[in-house]
């Protein structure tokens, strides 16, 4: 008798790994030629929705719902993007775009390709903010800075961190042996990805060693701590709410504000 499968994938309170063995994949509404796998949603309590986009060449993907922001980061294949704002863009291995709500996004694969994605409810910025803007990248152009003073932790800012902006992606790259000083508990809440090596990482009270291809949701004040082990950087990808007030940013209906 086979033994039955096993997984990784592990549900706190205020935390999720979610690993490859147990990805379930379905199809979202406006995309063609794609299945999708949600990994982070607000059924586990989350602000946001991260999903992984699987889309065949010529897969174009669908419209986000009214009011919903998207960031879009391609893990690997290539996409066109074209929108008012920013026009028309080819973006290949680790680009990215982010594209406001109501912005006219026309995103295809010109061959197979997995993207990152995020969905959220955009919170309107402050009066006197600029709004935030449409915008296409690829991370090798983004400088990476030493987190804390730390050169062996270096942090990439893929969205401008302005109060245009309600919340940032960031790209962490950990040399081996190097960590987080400190362990965070914060009101914001981090969707992630890790694109390579891996380690330790710590929420709530659990330890998971990672590695690429896992993603993860830390809720509101989950206890956060990582360690990159083995001979190759750690880097992940992540999604970090912020720049509104905490009573306007709370797990978002549709219309709250
Ligand atoms: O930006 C952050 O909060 C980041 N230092 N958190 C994390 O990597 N878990
Ligand atoms: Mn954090």
């Amino acid at each position: 008798m086979a033994l039955p499968p096993t997984t990784r994938t592990r549900l706190g309170a205020r935390h999720a790994v979610i690993t490859p063995e147990s990805h379930v994949r379905t199809t979202l509404p406006g995309w063609t030629g794609t299945r999708v796998i949600v990994t982070v949603s607000p059924q586990m309590g989350a602000g946001f929705v991260q999903y992984v986009a699987e889309m065949e060449a010529g897969g174009r993907a669908g419209a986000p719902p009214p009011g919903v922001e998207r960031f879009a980061f391609v893990i690997t294949g290539a996409v066109t993007v074209e929108d008012r704002g920013i026009g028309r863009h080819d973006l290949g291995h680790e680009g990215y775009v982010y594209a406001p709500p109501g912005a006219v996004l026309a995103l295809v694969a010109t061959q197979a390709t997995h993207l990152l994605v995020i969905d959220r409810h955009a919170i309107t910025a402050p009066a006197g903010a600029a709004p935030a803007h449409a915008l296409a990248r690829s991370l090798a152009d983004v400088p990476g800075l030493p987190f804390l003073g730390d050169p062996a932790a270096r942090l990439q800012t893929l969205i401008p961190d302005d109060l245009g902006f309600d919340f940032g992606m960031n790209v962490f790259t950990f040399d081996p042996g190097a960590c987080l000083p400190l362990v965070e508990s914060h009101y914001m809440e981090h969707g992630l990805l890790f694109l390579q090596g891996g380690g330790i990482y710590r929420l709530e009270d659990d330890w998971y060693p990672v590695q690429a291809g896992d993603q993860m949701w830390m809720g509101p004040f989950c206890p956060q701590w990582f360690a990159a082990v083995g001979k190759e950087p750690a880097r992940y990808l992540y999604y970090k709410n912020g720049n509104r007030h905490p009573l306007r940013d709370v797990v978002t209906a549709p219309g709250a504000e």
